[in-house]
């Protein structure tokens, strides 16, 4: 491959291959000599009191090297599992220590661990653990869990708040509302997910007695915040622990934070002095994993008639589950985008976090903002259709225009660029808008039911700059690194803070890479997910962050080499420094192109004899700290009809227009994409997690958590347009998130259009043939037919 210009080059993944051909090194394909297999024992409640664990006869099963209980770790585990500060400082963090002690707060919090030989004997022993827990009542609705006088999720607590946090008061939109000419109100629901990666978590570790150093493999998205607090809960120096995550089969948010069996198994194996393994079991997958959204909001928007957007207030309701995780106040950032692509001149709102007896929510693909999206498309769908307003012209009416960018928004956030109408508008032309509103009619006169659903979204994303984060994350800075090594040959090691686990880091970062430094894409060799290799420290990936971050980082590390080469390349070529041209991989002096040197060359000279103080070798390590999140922005439009008589929803069209300014590799772009909406198909129309009001999860398995396959996923027109971002050198922004983050919204808005004919305005998710068909048939049976427009036409 010739060294031009790769950037924007759609290249084939080059991690595919390996990973397609069975040649990945998931956590679970590895073995350590003396490897022994840890089995956990969870409780079968939501909620009960330990009264004694019995592990007489577990002990003594074949094969068994230990049976352990929170006691058992008393010394090697010094401290319970913490939780940032987040977006709520003053949230209730109740103490977790990894295995339950006294008290279980969901199904399958885990309150002993059987270490044996194989894993079916540790499995078989664990059947033999005797609990006798008393059971204690249970709260698993969160609209119950705010009710006063509910059953309370933790006993030691005097109700079930975990925060109560007012970002801006009622106070601020009285004026907004008193001067309202409409008003639209909604509940809108966001029902729990399990994030389903193809990989189910796996951890093995291993204690070198001698050493002192403790190595943990684990299937995780960020190998540093994994060491940080296993270092610190294990009261061994961060040097002496190292985490290799190796490949790992998807996260979708899932494995950002530590979960209780990390520290376990690695604390058991120093305990043990054993090398041990765990590898979850899909259902302990669906039960454990940490689940995503799980809240709902109550929005009222209000307006003139002639669509003028004048205020908003909105609560957030959000189910915590029975302990506080790290990540759980991050989904307030939904209020914090609530706005959307609109300009306000008020919002009010508020957030509360409620414990519930289920396992935790954390960060789910999008993490906050499909929530804000959904809300405020949901609204203007709603509002276009009170003031009888194409949905597309009151978007356009209310939208930040391109000339006031950077833009501040309500809760004094900086929107970097966007040009909303242009990707509105390109969507519209793609999809036939006109058209398709024609089609509408004619299909409405006929008794049938197309939707057309229309979803402008954004999105923050790229985390920084360090000093505005650092109070959310308990001090440290979500920077990005990045180290880059020349061998004297002119190939290049190039290792990173963030960790792949399917967004094609492999090929997008060496195609940075190749193209800054100019040497061919083939030399160059990508590294992350080792602890012990490359910079100090990396903060990992999710947020969509790795290349508006990250990526920065890398191209931080390719100027300095520019810089330094030139140095060496001046004394190759006999010339000043300040005459050195560097252009595509070659360096020549000012006005002599013919005479020059390629980066390999010049990479080789850096290790020969060099004129005193030029240090020799070419390499650079490089930190980068975001001056501003970057925005990406776009419109999904979903076309859809309902069946009225069976409730199904056949999805007829799906175009997208994204924009995430410079595009590095737009297949691994449009991947993302595919993958993106299909997780919000999920849950527009299929997913839930299911509890009964004991707590028990009753969609466990995939046969009761239905999964969109690729049958169920349409054909999309991807297009995008390009408005750079201003805040980095590159001009990129994420996209990793855009398709979760965009496409709920359109699909619903898409049913509503549909059904608008029979007075439906709402549905919630997931919008499945049983609750749609339930709607319809209320909705008929409610029909008045002189109403035509709303209500009759059925
Ligand atoms: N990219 C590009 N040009 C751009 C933007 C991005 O070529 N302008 C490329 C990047 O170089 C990278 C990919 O697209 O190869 C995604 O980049 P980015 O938007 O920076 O997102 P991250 O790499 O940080 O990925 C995180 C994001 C999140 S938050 C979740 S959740 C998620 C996702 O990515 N989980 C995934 N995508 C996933 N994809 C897979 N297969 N599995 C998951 O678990």
């Amino acid at each position: 491959m010739s060294v031009t210009q790769l950037v924007g080059a759609k290249i084939h993944r080059r991690e595919d291959p390996r990973l397609v051909s069975g040649h990945g090194r998931y956590t679970d394909d590895l073995t350590r000599s003396g490897l022994v297999h840890a089995v956990f024992v969870r409780s079968p409640y939501a909620h009960a009191r330990i009264k004694s664990i019995d592990v007489t006869d577990a002990t003594k099963a074949p094969g068994v090297v230990a049976v352990l209980t929170a006691r058992d770790f008393e010394g090697v585990i010094l401290g319970p599992m913490g939780a940032a500060p987040g977006l709520a400082p003053d949230k209730k963090v109740p103490e977790r220590f990894p295995l339950a002690k006294d008290e279980v707060h969901y199904q399958g919090d885990p309150v002993a661990m059987v270490v044996a030989e194989t894993k079916a004997q540790a499995a078989d022993a664990a059947q033999l653990i005797e609990v006798d827990y008393e059971q204690l009542p249970a709260v698993s609705d969160l609209e119950a869990a705010l009710q006063p006088g509910s059953a309370k999720a933790r006993s030691e607590l005097p109700d079930n708040v975990c925060w109560d946090l007012t970002l801006v008061p009622w106070d601020a939109t009285n004026d907004a509302f008193g001067k309202a000419e409409v008003v639209v109100k909604e509940r809108i629901y966001q029902q729990r997910l399990a994030p389903v990666p193809m990989e189910t978590r796996a951890v093995m570790a291993e204690w070198a007695r001698f050493d002192g150093q403790l190595t943990v493999w684990m299937s995780t998205q960020n190998p540093h915040l994994i060491r940080l607090p296993m270092a610190l809960t294990l009261g061994l120096g961060e040097h002496k622990v190292r985490v290799i995550s190796h490949d790992v089969g998807g996260g979708f948010g899932s494995k950002i934070d530590p979960y209780p069996e990390d520290f376990l198994v690695a604390a058991a194996a120093k305990k043990l002095d054993r090398p041990v393994k765990w590898n979850e079991t899909r259902t302990e997958s669906m039960q454990n994993a940490y689940a995503g959204r799980g809240q709902y909001y109550d929005v009222e928007v209000a307006a003139k008639k002639d669509g003028t957007l004048l205020g908003m207030r909105v609560t957030q309701t959000l189910d915590v589950g029975g302990y506080a995780m790290g990540f759980c106040t991050f989904m307030v950032i939904a209020l914090i985008v609530s706005g959307g692509a609109y300009k306000w001149p008020a919002i009010s709102a508020r957030s509360i976090g409620l414990f519930t007896n289920k396992v935790p929510t954390d960060a789910y693909r999008g993490a906050g903002r499909p929530e804000a999206t959904h809300l405020v498309e949901r609204m203007m769908d709603k509002l276009a259709a009170e003031i009888e307003m194409d949905p597309a012209e009151l978007r356009r009416k209310n939208f930040v225009q391109p000339g006031e960018f950077p833009f501040t928004q309500n809760f004094g956030f900086v929107i970097d660029s966007g040009d909303y109408d242009k990707a509105l508008t390109k969507a519209m032309e793609l999809a036939g808008y006109q058209d398709l509103r024609e089609r509408q009619a004619q299909l409405r006169s006929q008794g049938r039911y197309l939707g057309i659903g229309l979803s402008t979204w954004i999105e923050l994303c790229g985390f920084g700059p360090a000093a505005a984060m650092a109070p959310a994350t308990g001090g440290l800075g979500l920077t990005e690194s990045s180290q880059i090594r020349f061998h004297p040959t002119g190939s290049v090691n190039v290792y990173v803070g963030t960790h792949s686990h399917g967004q094609g880091h492999d090929t997008t970062f060496s195609q940075i890479v190749a193209d800054q430094l100019g040497v061919p894409y083939e030399s160059v060799e990508l590294h992350h997910g080792d602890t012990a290799e490359g910079p100090g420290f990396g903060f990992g990936t999710y947020g969509s962050r790795s290349l508006a971050v990250g990526g920065m980082a890398i191209y931080m590390s390719c100027q300095k080499i520019v810089e330094k080469a030139k140095k060496v390349a001046a004394h190759v070529l006999e010339a000043a420094e300040e005459d050195i041209v560097f252009d595509q991989g070659r360096f020549y002096v000012k006005g002599s192109p013919d005479k020059s040197k390629v980066m390999g060359e010049i990479a080789f000279a850096s290790f020969g004899p060099l004129p005193p103080g030029l240090e020799q070798g070419l390499e650079a390590t490089s930190y980068f700290d975001p001056p501003n999140l970057v925005w990406p922005f776009g419109t999904h439009l979903c076309v859809v009809e309902v069946d009225p008589d069976t409730g199904h929803v056949d999805i007829q069209k799906y175009v997208a227009v994204d924009d995430c300014g410079v595009i590095i590799n737009p297949m691994i772009v449009d991947g993302q994409l595919h993958g993106g909406v299909a997780q919000a198909i999920g849950q527009a129309l299929y997913e839930e997690m299911v509890y009964d009001d004991s707590g028990q999860l009753k969609s466990a398995t995939f046969l009761d958590y239905a999964m969109p396959s690729a049958n169920e996923i349409p054909e999309m027109v991807l297009d995008k347009t390009v408005t750079p971002s201003p805040t980095n050198a590159m001009g990129v922004k994420g996209i990793g998130e855009a398709g979760t983050i965009a496409a709920s919204a359109a699909i619903i808005n898409a049913i509503c259009d549909a059904l608008r004919p029979l007075g439906i305005d709402h549905v919630d998710m997931p919008a499945t043939p049983d609750r749609l068909w339930k709607q319809i048939q209320e909705a008929r049976s409610k029909a008045v037919s002189s109403d035509g427009s709303k209500g009759g036409a059925a």
